[in-house]
């Protein structure tokens, strides 16, 4: 039997601070937690989001008096403020800001929802912990006895870390889609009235983008998973299987955001876009230019290299793939095996190759190369840097962060000089938490400046 729509609950999500030595929003959007409100407001509940991110938040533009600077394609600067660091990461000289609005005006907003029932906060790095403390904090004292509910990255990977010290009535861990439901039905007395296959990614209602305040671009994913087991990576501990949507159907949400919000710029969050092209990548874009729909297309998270050939070059070109970032991690054969084997180095060549003759120039071909993983030597970063270059393509270092659970878990805790155990600050990328005497703190710092001014020239 339903239950009356008003018996329905008034549910708040938050998406909290990012406290760090640096943050830029990289086309970054809680997608996690707008898919959740999306699901609970199919389920009749009444749905509100503040947004601490929120580079367009009016009471903050009128207080700051200067907005951050923001691109054309939807990224760029958070608000910022420095902040004093906590002190075991005192190691690093560098400044500690906190990123987002300020505290005064989150209260401010928090305060236009005091019939709020239930509150929904979400996370994302491990080390970005104490922002969201301080958000669950503040929304304690100014929503007093108000249950918050913690999910997201942080919450599943460092999920007694969280139990203990965040301040939520509730901890959830992994995919939120079944908990939500359970949990509201079984503390709050809440029916179920829709329960999606979650396995299903097109039976999920769109992601409550709506409720953003001002949409500059919007992030989408085509499948959750990978079908590869790389070392260092969470993804299968998030996804036992690799889940895709209907590419016609991923289509035509995109083409609901542009045409019924005037969205032109959109991220992928896939952790495995381009795997088996003929299988999403190909249909989806020949889908959106047979529909005339003209967006433009960034990939943040890094694509597989393997697939790029000819074809699929000139459609990512042509189809309005601005941003591309590919997951090469290594020059170094052995350490590709050992990391996962998602590529090779003539694979690289050959795929920069197809993509200069499609169109795109050395620096739009961004090429993740992984540094300051257990044991890893100078050496191979700077063979891995110059292999990328004589290719023709943009190295990017991505600093390893550790993540509790995964294979290489075990060799970051033998080999790091911190307590990457038990403070997650310590798995922040800045802080290089893997150095050795060979790749120390100094080198690796020397080597990304050079690497700025090479890659300037
Ligand atoms: C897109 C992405 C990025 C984007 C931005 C993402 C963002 N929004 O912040 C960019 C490119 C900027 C980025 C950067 C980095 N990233 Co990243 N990123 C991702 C990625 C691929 C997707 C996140 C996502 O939206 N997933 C999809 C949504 C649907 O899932 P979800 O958020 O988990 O939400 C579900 C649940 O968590 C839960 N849930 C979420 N919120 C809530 C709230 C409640 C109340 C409940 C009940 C449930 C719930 O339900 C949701 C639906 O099921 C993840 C890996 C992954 N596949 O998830 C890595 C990941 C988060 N990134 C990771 C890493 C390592 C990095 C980098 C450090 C890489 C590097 N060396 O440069 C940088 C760090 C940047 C920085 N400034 O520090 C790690 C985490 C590291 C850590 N220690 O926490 C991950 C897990 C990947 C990995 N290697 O394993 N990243």
């Amino acid at each position: 039997m339903l239950k009356d729509a008003s018996m329905s609950k008034n549910i708040l999500l938050i998406n909290p601070w990012i406290y760090d030595f640096a943050a830029y929003d990289f086309w970054l959007k809680p997608l996690g937690l707008l898919y959740i409100g999306s699901l609970l407001r199919a389920n009749n509940h009444k749905i509100s989001y503040i947004d601490c991110l929120d580079s367009h938040n009016p009471l903050m533009l009128h207080k700051s008096g200067k907005p951050p600077k923001r691109h054309a394609y939807g990224h760029g600067q958070f608000f910022r403020k420095v902040i004093d660091k906590p002190d075991c990461l005192k190691v690093l000289p560098r400044n500690y800001c906190r990123y987002g609005i300020d505290p005064d005006i989150f209260r401010t907003e928090l305060g236009r929802y005091l019939d709020t029932d239930i509150v929904l906060v979400t996370s994302m790095m491990t080390y970005w912990y104490p922002g969201v403390f301080d958000a669950i904090k503040i929304i304690k004292e100014t929503l007093p006895g108000v249950p918050v509910i913690l999910g997201g990255k942080y919450a599943s990977l460092c999920y007694d870390h969280a139990l203990v010290h965040s301040g939520a009535d509730f901890v959830v861990r992994g995919r939120g889609e079944k908990q939500i439901l359970k949990l509201l039905q079984k503390h709050f007395d809440e029916d179920i009235i829709f329960d999606p296959d979650v396995d299903d990614l097109d039976a999920l209602p769109y992601p409550a983008f709506d409720l953003i305040n001002r949409i500059d671009q919007l992030p989408m994913i085509t499948s959750l998973g990978c079908p590869y087991r790389c070392s260092y990576c969470s993804s299968r501990l998030f996804y036992k299987k690799y889940l895709r949507r209907d590419p016609v159907l991923v289509a035509n949400e995109i083409e609901h955001w542009q045409k019924n919000y005037g969205v032109t710029d959109f991220s992928f969050y896939d952790d495995a876009l381009l795997v088996d092209p003929e299988g999403m990548i190909i249909p989806l874009l020949e889908e959106i230019k047979r529909r005339n729909v003209s967006c433009r297309f960034h990939c943040p998270n890094g694509l597989h290299l393997r697939q790029i050939d000819e074809r699929l070059s000139k459609l990512l070109y042509e189809s309005g793939f601005k941003t591309i970032r590919f997951g090469f991690e290594t020059a170094d054969f052995l350490l590709q095996k050992e990391t996962g084997g998602k590529v090779q180095n003539e694979e690289l060549s050959k795929a920069v190759i197809h993509l200069k003759n499609a169109g795109y120039k050395t620096d739009d071909i961004g090429i993740y190369l992984l540094c300051g993983i257990p044991g890893q030597k100078t050496a191979d970063v700077t063979n891995s840097i110059d292999f990328v270059r004589q290719c023709g393509a943009k190295p990017v270092l991505a600093e390893y962060s550790p993540i509790p659970g995964t294979k290489m878990w075990t060799a970051a805790l033998l080999a790091s000089p911190f307590d990457i155990q038990h403070e997650p600050l310590y798995h922040n990328n800045s802080l290089l938490s893997c150095r050795n005497d060979d790749f120390s703190y100094e080198i690796y710092s020397k080597l990304k400046a050079k690497l700025k001014m090479l890659t300037k020239e």
